[in-house]
Order: structure tokens, then C-alpha cells, then sequence
């Protein structure tokens, strides 16, 4: 039997198709462009372009936030040293994004010759190096009848450790023949806890709780990942206590739930919020991610003695670990045997106050943030998906109410600026059913909007609110200074330029309530592509968080050296 039916592309293109992926994002270059060939001849798949290296990876991110995961194809160097930002995003982010990079020619590698896109050295293996620090597994195709074996190694890791994948692919092998596919299912196996291990971290878990009276639960960024989003719930529900969500997990438990009590960020929490979790007892962390942003400075991370920390693959209970236990596993066996702890929603009911109706503002009056987010609230439904950049677009979307089935996407642990336009792009391809709205600054538009004219290219009916206050307001609160201003842009008028004479992007510009509400009813009507609706208020009309949150952040960059 001929089992050399495939060629690396194709081979590829395969196990691409195999694990979910309906598109794949590229730009083309000559070192990919027989690979770009063989993954066009998969029709199970879209190929699609993007108009730079970084916004390609961050297209493929986030489609891996809508989809699971995510592939992008670049150029050797010059391509994919821009998308490294992207795919160390995605690692930061713990989604599977797998880059492939074309790569010159094997008969080079050993030649003494120079070599165009590259240092102008005889190194052509820098890149793979520089790789492997942003993923958790490189590989190097030099030889077709590895290709398989590669491919699949770097797919199975990506999938497994929710990290991207790096394979390099030399622009004379694309198309050289290998065996074809193998099963899937070796690709996707669910990694098991060890049984004793997990029994000791549920007993040590529940009897860490049973000393609390009030305990509450924290929702972590990790959660989705590592598929322990249900498990959670279960196990909310049968401790009956008060559950808050860090920032990058809004959306990860339903805020209409009556456990719900809001986002966790110290000082910078939502209602009732802080209070209640900074008093807890025990605080029960499912896929947390501490950081200095996530816990304001430094001034809101939980302490030791209080805390369970649930990760992806261990468990940590007061002094003790316990490896080899798995997020989801650990939720559902402690749910088994947690007694139940009401006081700290009792608390939060007190803490919390009476939650008043947002005023209307007059509509000629001129637009104000919280009037915007008025509005922007009254679009959100279970089907929405709200995306939100760096900025105090942070804030003002971490304020929303997300009905239940509605999502949130936010990149706190990278916090690239720009990264949500690509991101918002490749998500509405990878969720072409949903309502998908963007809030992003004006400062953070300027790195990536180019990538609106894709949006338009293939008619998705994106909402794009651009908050133009004039200025990067995030680091006017943490430190000013003049770099702190931004010139300013026609936003609305720029759509133009991108349709040119085959687009239907429509561009608004609102400067009071009564232009913010007629641009949004035509955001809704219009379904043949993308909507953008520059939002013009004042530079230093912020959120009451931002202020909060950049106040403890200066304070912990402002930190003095130690001495020795
Ligand atoms: C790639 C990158 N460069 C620089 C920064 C630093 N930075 C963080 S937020 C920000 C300004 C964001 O301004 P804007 O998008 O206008 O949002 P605003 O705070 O005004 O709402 C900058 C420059 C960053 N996070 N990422
Ligand atoms: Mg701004």
C-alpha cells in the first residue's frame, strides 16, 4: 500500500481541518508561497489574508478565544519576527495558536552563502530559537519523512498546554510528498489527575473550607483554557457562597446568577465587591493569574494563609501541594464533598447597596463616558460578544452587565495596545453567529486599524466604538507627560479610505447622545459590514476604576531599589 499519498502542505491542512480550524490567516511571502498553494487545495478551509505579520497573529488569537484554536502562515524573519508579539500574546494568554513559517531552502542551510529576509549571517536557525521561548513546543522540518512526527508533535503540545506551537517549514518541502494523517485522536487526548493525588487535594480543600465561615469563590483567566468553566459552577453552587471573577474571567460564571458578586480588583472592584472578598476567610482561586495589573499594584492579591490556588495542573491548599491534579477533576471531586457557606452573600447584599438606574443624558448635551456606556449597554445581548482593548476601555467594559450566554474578551496579561482589532476580526470569523462589539481608545486604534479594511474585505458586521478622548488617558492616570497626547485621526472618514469602491464599512462620528443613538441604530441595521462610530469625549472623562487601579499601579512601578 502507497501510504505517501500527502505532501507536507497537505499533510498540514489536515490536521489543521482535524482540529476544528474552518481558517487559517496568512501573509504570503517567498519562502511560504508553495505552502500557501498546498493549504488552498484543503476546501474544508479558508485561507485568509491579513494586512501584516503582527495583526495576523493576533487574528489567529483571537479566533483561538472563539474557536479553541487558532493556525496563522508568515514569511521567514521578516514575517514572523513580527508575529512573534502576537504568538507571546497568545502564550500569555494560554491559548493554542499554531505559526507556521516558510523557511529557506534546506539545500542552504549548509551552503556558505547569505540569504535574503535573514540577519545577513549564516545562522538560519535564530528563529526557531527565539521561538521556543514563546511556545511550548519549535520545530524545524528538514527532512519530509519527519514532517509528520513534527507537525503532529507540535499540534498535540499546543493543545494540550493551551500554548502556542512554532513549525518551520523550508520553502522547497511544502509540496515534497510524506505519509498522510493518522487518526486524530492521538492529538487530543485529556490529561488525567492522579487518583490519590486528587483525592488528598479535594480532603485537603474541604477541610481547609470547613474551617472558613466565610469563604468565597474567585474566578480565574485560566478557567476557560483548561475546560473548567462548568465545573466551577458546580462547584458555586453546591458551596452556595459568594463568587467574584478576576478581570480576564468576566463572563466565565453568569453575572445573572444570584451567586454573582462582581469583579474582583481590589480597591478598583465592582460594588460590594472588594469588600466582601478582601474580608473572606478562605478565598478558593480556580485558574488564577496574579499579577501586578490583576491585583492593583500589588495591593489585592490574596493572602497565603487564606488562599486555595487551583492550577491548571496542581493545587495548592495552605502550606501544601499537590501535583498532578487537573483544574477541572479538582472542582468536580471538592464539589462532591463541600458543605455549603451562605454568610458571604448575605454580606455582599449589604455591601453592595441599592444599584440605581443609569440617568439619560440630554441628547444635544456633549458626549460623556458614561452616557457611551449607557448606550453601549443597551446592545448587549446573551448573543453578544464584547471585546475590549487596552485602556479604560478595560474599565468601562468591565462595568457592563453581561446578560447570561453573553462573552467578554480582554487581554490583561499581554496588554498589547492594538491587539483588538485584528483579535476582533479573526473572533467574528470564528463566531459568525454572534453580535461582536469592540470598545478600543484611540491611541491603541493607531497601531493596528488597517486591519478594519479586512473586516470590510469580508463583510462582517463588526460594531466598533472608538473612544477618541484625545490621549493614551490610561497613562495619564498612572504618569503623565506630552507623550501622552495622540494626534488625532478622522476615525469615522478613515472607513472611506478603506472602502474604497467595493466596501460597505460605515463610519460615525457622535460628540452628544442624540448622534451616538442614530449612529448605533444604522450599526444595527447594517449587516454588509462593519460599523466604526468614533465616540469624541472629553481627555479626562474617565471611569472611577481607572483612577483607582492606575493610582496603586504608579505606586508599585514607583517602588524604590531594595538594598542588598
Ligand atoms: C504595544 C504597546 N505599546 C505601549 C503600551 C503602553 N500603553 C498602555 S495603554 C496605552 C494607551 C492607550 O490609549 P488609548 O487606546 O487611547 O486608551 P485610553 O486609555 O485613552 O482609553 C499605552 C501607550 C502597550 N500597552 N502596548
Ligand atoms: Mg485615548
Amino acid at each position: 500500500m502507497n501510504t505517501m499519498t500527502a505532501t507536507i502542505g497537505s499533510y498540514l491542512a489536515t490536521r489543521l481541518e482535524q482540529i476544528g480550524l474552518r481558517h487559517h490567516f496568512v501573509v504570503p511571502g517567498d519562502y511560504n508561497l508553495v505552502l500557501l498553494d498546498q493549504l488552498l487545495l484543503n476546501r474544508n478551509m479558508q485561507q485568509v489574508n491579513c494586512c501584516n505579520e503582527l495583526n495576523c497573529s493576533f487574528a489567529a488569537e483571537g479566533y483561538a478565544r472563539a474557536n479553541g484554536a487558532a493556525a496563522c502562515v508568515v514569511t521567514y524573519s521578516v514575517g514572523a519576527l513580527s508575529a512573534f508579539d502576537g504568538l507571546a500574546g497568545a502564550f500569555a494568554e494560554n491559548l493554542p495558536v499554531i505559526l507556521i513559517s516558510g523557511s529557506p531552502n534546506t539545500n542552504d542551510l549548509g551552503a556558505n552563502h547569505l540569504l535574503h529576509h535573514t540577519l545577513g549571517t549564516l545562522n538560519f536557525r535564530y528563529q526557531q530559537e527565539i521561538a521556543r521561548h514563546i511556545t511550548c513546543e519549535a520545530v524545524a522540518i528538514t527532512h519530509p519523512e519527519d514532517a509528520p512526527y513534527l507537525i503532529d508533535k507540535a499540534i498535540r503540545a499546543a493543545l494540550r498546554e493551551k500554548k502556542p506551537a512554532y513549525i518551520e517549514i523550508p520553502c522547497n518541502l511544502a509540496g515534497a510528498a510524506c505519509a498522510k494523517p493518522g487518526p486524530l485522536t492521538s492529538l487530543t487526548e485529556t490529561p488525567k489527575s492522579d487518583p490519590a493525588s486528587l483525592t488528598a487535594a479535594a480532603d485537603a480543600a474541604a477541610g481547609f473550607l470547613e474551617k472558613a465561615v466565610r469563604p468565597v469563590l474567585l474566578a480565574g483567566p485560566k478557567l476557560r483554557a483548561h475546560g473548567g468553566i462548568s465545573a466551577f459552577r458546580n462547584l458555586a453552587e453546591a458551596a452556595g457562597c459568594g463568587v467574584a471573577v478576576m478581570p480576564s474571567a468576566k463572563s466565565f460564571f453568569p453575572e445573572e446568577h444570584a451567586q454573582f458578586i462582581g469583579i474582583y480588583l481590589g480597591s478598583a472592584s465592582s460594588a460590594g465587591c472588594g469588600e466582601v472578598v478582601d474580608s473572606a476567610d478562605a478565598v478558593l482561586a480556580a485558574g488564577p493569574l496574579f499579577n501586578d495589573y490583576t491585583t492593583a499594584g500589588w495591593t489585592a492579591q490574596p493572602a497565603e494563609g487564606k488562599l486555595i490556588e487551583v492550577d491548571p495542573d496542581r493545587v495548592r491548599v495552605g502550606g501544601a501541594t499537590f501535583d498532578h491534579v487537573f483544574l477541572a477533576e479538582f472542582l468536580g471531586a471538592l464539589a462532591k464533598s463541600v458543605k455549603r457557606y451562605p454568610a458571604t452573600l448575605v454580606e455582599f447584599r449589604r455591601a453592595r447597596g441599592e444599584i440605581g438606574t443609569p440617568s439619560v443624558a440630554a441628547p444635544d448635551a456633549p458626549l460623556s463616558r458614561a452616557e457611551m456606556c449607557r448606550q453601549i449597554q443597551e446592545i448587549i445581548d446573551p448573543n453578544t460578544t464584547i471585546l475590549v482593548e487596552t485602556g479604560d476601555s478595560w474599565f468601562n467594559g468591565l462595568n457592563m452587565r453581561l446578560p447570561d450566554g453573553a462573552r467578554f474578551e480582554i487581554e490583561m496579561q499581554w496588554g498589547h495596545i492594538g491587539w483588538s482589532v485584528p483579535a476582533t476580526f479573526g473572533y467574528a470569523l470564528g463566531a459568525p453567529d454572534r453580535r461582536i462589539v469592540l470598545m478600543i481608545g484611540d491611541g491603541s486604534f493607531q497601531l493596528t486599524a488597517q486591519e478594519v479594511c479586512q473586516m470590510i474585505r469580508l463583510k462582517l458586521p463588526v460594531i466598533i466604538f472608538l473612544v477618541n478622548n484625545r490621549g493614551y488617558t490610561i497613562e495619564v492616570e498612572i504618569h503623565d507627560g506630552p507623550y501622552n497626547n495622540v494626534k488625532n485621526w478622522d476615525y469615522a472618514g478613515i472607513v472611506n479610505v478603506f472602502n474604497a469602491t467595493d466596501g460597505e464599512g460605515r463610519g460615525f462620528r457622535a460628540t452628544n447622545g442624540k448622534e451616538l443613538a442614530v449612529a448605533i441604530e444604522q450599526a444595527l441595521a447594517h449587516s454588509a459590514g462593519p460599523t466604526l462610530i468614533e465616540c469624541a469625549i472629553d481627555r479626562d472623562d474617565c471611569t472611577r476604576e481607572l483612577m483607582e487601579w492606575g493610582a496603586k499601579v504608579a505606586a508599585a512601578n514607583a517602588r524604590p531599589p531594595q538594598r542588598a
